[in-house]
């Protein structure tokens, strides 16, 4: 397994106990999926989707947090029945049409299972954050046994992303009082990010546009 160099440490399996290599197995599951899409598109010609991929399993703090806030036993039978983000991936893409591309090819496969979508990229949340969340639910094997497991799939294009991180360094979950100038700016930034992964979207287009022509005029 390779993820577990980096849960080898910080109490992840004290914490999640024979659950850790459940949640791994999902993870590299997941990750080799979406690297054989991207490879099939690139096989057929076609533009990759993925710029990159994260992953992480939620940390034991934040885990422990998350279900103390929730009212629930802080324990891994509790996160693992309970909480849908123990094991989470990120994917980042180019354009806009691309988060929605992927999140669809994940969804057409037979062995995952949707089991809910927030489309904060449609229906962004107050503060400008805009991805596409998907929650699925798939099979891993483990000792003979198969088990299944849940995995959030966060997807937004670089452009979110950037802004996703620079507000989560600056503000999410940070225990800040009321600042309404800061909060509207970051807004108004949110938006005018949009604007241009927009922007980049339609110049995408417009050049594939003229590539067709040229090779259809060239055949
Ligand atoms: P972390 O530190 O990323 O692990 P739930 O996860 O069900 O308790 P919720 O809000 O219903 O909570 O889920 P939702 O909206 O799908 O958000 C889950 C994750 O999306 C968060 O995970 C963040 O990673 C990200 N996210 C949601 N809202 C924001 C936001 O306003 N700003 C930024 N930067 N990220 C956001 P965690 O577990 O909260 O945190």
């Amino acid at each position: 397994m390779t993820l577990l160099k980096e849960t080898a440490n910080g109490g992840f399996f004290d914490f999640y106990g024979v659950n850790l290599f459940f949640l791994e197995a999902v993870i590299e599951k997941l990750l080799q999926r979406i690297e054989d899409i991207d490879d099939k598109r690139e096989a057929m010609g076609e533009r990759k989707l993925c710029d990159n991929v994260r992953y992480r399993i939620k940390t034991p703090d934040s885990m422990k947090a998350k279900l103390k806030d929730r009212g629930l036993p802080q324990t891994a039978e509790s996160a693992m029945r309970n909480v849908c983000d123990a094991a989470g991936l990120r994917i980042i893409c180019p354009y806009i049409d691309d988060v929605y591309e992927i999140a669809r090819i994940l969804s057409a496969q037979s062995d995952i299972d949707v089991v809910e979508i927030k489309d904060y990229i449609k229906n962004p949340k107050k503060n400008g954050y805009r991805s596409y969340h998907m929650i699925v639910q798939t099979s891993v094997c483990y000792m003979g046994e198969t088990h299944f497991v849940t995995c959030e799939i966060q997807i937004r294009t670089m452009v979110m992303n950037s802004w996703a991180s620079a507000e989560h360094q600056m503000r999410y979950k940070k225990e800040r009082g009321e600042d309404s100038a800061s909060e509207e700016l970051l807004k108004s930034c949110a938006e005018k990010m949009l604007a241009i992964d927009y922007s980049m979207m339609e110049i995408r287009k417009s050049l594939e546009n003229a590539d067709n022509v040229t090779t259809k005029l060239a055949n």
